[in-house]
């Protein structure tokens, strides 16, 4: 960044404290994973909407790229800066409004955190369904710039389907604003439907309009442990249809299981070669329902099942923990990939992609686990070196030709972009192209992230 202009605007608007540079901005340039980093002139905090728009203007003016970040949980290097940018950090948009109990819709700030909104819908009697592992440090915008998914994404669709409306602030420091939360309003492009999944590149999200759904009180949860991929593939389709809603149906397999229960210091309740897991809801008596159901199963070998909220969240915690577990594995970060593939194809996929990587990396481990009712799994992969990415491309290559996608829910990033071509045709990037280039003609939002 130029000398200190820039820098000194930035604190005249969101005062000098909310203006850090050096050892300050650490945790800001580095990912979650730590595979990711970067650097930064300064991190910005503005604390409203009105600021946002002059941080962005004063950028623009002075053509600093502006990196908007949230909780910083993204898995893809998508809100780590490159040089000489500012990181624009929503932590001070934080406030959650309350419930409208006619509509089921509430309006949040973007950097309120997933855990809030789902408390204050709590509160109200309604519910916030998308759901993830990250929920206590993941926000509100950063969801929507990743359009992100998670465990529910079965029954309730991703983050955009929540997202009545939102404001966000353009590249040239314009304010968007569309909270009035009408659910029905065809005048146009959908603005809000373009900025969910847009990754920080076509405007900063400072608020937005989330629709609820109703709250829910009985649910069960029940891990299954089957005899192979092929017979828990296919209880998916059969437990969508005979329990009356299933909430989320996930999966893991025996190596994930035991490493987690040696992080946890505890046995895994089932051990098998493929354990879906299933939280089923909704008529008189979901624990009952869920029991029959897994009784008529293919190849179901063990099963433990929950409707106790104690209970439930002791299953929940052998999936959920898969992350944080092959984190603390090997000595570099874990290559990550976020695929995926028609549920059809799920079997050959986990067959191949083992064939893969003992193929191309014999000396490193996989990992896979995901959101199996989605056909998305979570492809990890540790003990190797941080900068070989011949496993991740041919991963992703198998993607392609199972004609999946390489990013189910973490989105492009900088980890992806050269991948994106695999599954999106040239005139569909052309396309993306320009809308980049006529939202962001100086490209300062998020450069070097989506867009090849
Ligand atoms: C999950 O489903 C997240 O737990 C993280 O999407 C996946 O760590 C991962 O690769
Ligand atoms: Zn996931």
């Amino acid at each position: 960044m130029n000398a200190t202009d820039p820098l000194d605007s930035l604190r005249g608007v969101v005062g000098a404290s909310h203006v850090l540079t050096g050892e300050l901005t650490a945790g800001y340039v580095v990912d979650w994973t730590r595979r990711w980093r970067g650097q930064c002139a300064a991190v910005v905090r503005p604390a409203d909407t009105a600021e946002v728009a002059a941080v962005v203007r004063i950028c623009a003016g002075a053509n600093v790229a502006v990196v908007t970040q949230g909780g910083n949980t993204g898995l893809v290097g998508g809100a780590v800066p490159e040089a000489g940018a500012i990181v624009l950090s929503t932590a001070r948009l934080d406030d959650v409004g309350s419930v409208d109990d006619l509509s089921g819709q509430l309006t949040a700030g973007a950097g309120a955190t997933l855990a809030a909104v789902q408390r204050s819908a709590r509160d109200a009697g309604w519910r916030y369904p998308v759901d993830l592992a990250a929920r206590d440090t993941a926000t509100v915008g950063g969801t929507i710039a990743t359009n992100a998914g998670g465990h529910h994404v079965v029954r309730h669709g991703m983050t955009r389907r929540h997202v009545v409306g939102v404001e966000a602030v353009l590249a040239d420091g314009s304010v968007i604003s569309h909270l009035g939360g009408l659910v029905k309003d065809n005048t146009g492009y959908d603005l809000a439907g373009l900025l969910c999944g847009s990754e920080g590149t076509l405007g900063v999200v400072t608020r937005a309009r989330l629709s609820l759904v109703a709250a829910i009180d009985d649910v069960a949860v029940a891990l299954v442990a089957f005899d192979s991929i092929e017979t828990a593939v296919g209880a998916v389709g059969r437990l969508r249809r005979h329990l009356p809603e299933v909430e989320a149906l996930e999966l893991v397999f025996e190596d994930g299981l035991v490493a987690v229960g040696e992080v946890l210091g505890a046995t895994p309740p089932v051990l098998g070669p493929a354990v879906v897991l299933v939280e089923a809801v909704g008529g008189p008596d979901p624990a009952t329902a869920l029991g029959d159901a897994v009784a008529e199963l293919d190849g179901v070998i063990d099963a433990a099942v929950a409707d106790d909220r104690v209970r439930r969240e002791e299953l929940w915690r052998w999936r959920d923990h898969h992350t944080e577990t092959i984190a603390r594995l090997g000595a570099s970060p874990p290559h990550k990939l976020d695929v995926t593939v028609n549920i059809r194809s799920l079997p050959e996929f986990v067959h191949r992609v083992r064939e893969v990587v003992a193929r191309d990396a014999p000396e490193a481990r996989l990992w896979l686990f995901g959101h199996v009712g989605d056909g998305n799994l979570h492809v990890n992969v540790t003990g190797l070196p941080p900068d070989d990415h011949t496993v991740d491309l041919a991963v992703a290559e198998l993607v392609a030709s199972l004609e999946g996608s390489i990013s189910a829910e973490h989105g492009i990033g900088r980890a992806k972009r050269h991948l994106l071509g695999l599954t999106r045709s040239e005139a569909e990037i052309r396309a993306m192209r320009s809308v980049k280039e006529a939202l962001d003609p100086q490209g300062i939002l998020n450069p070097g992230v989506l867009i090849p």
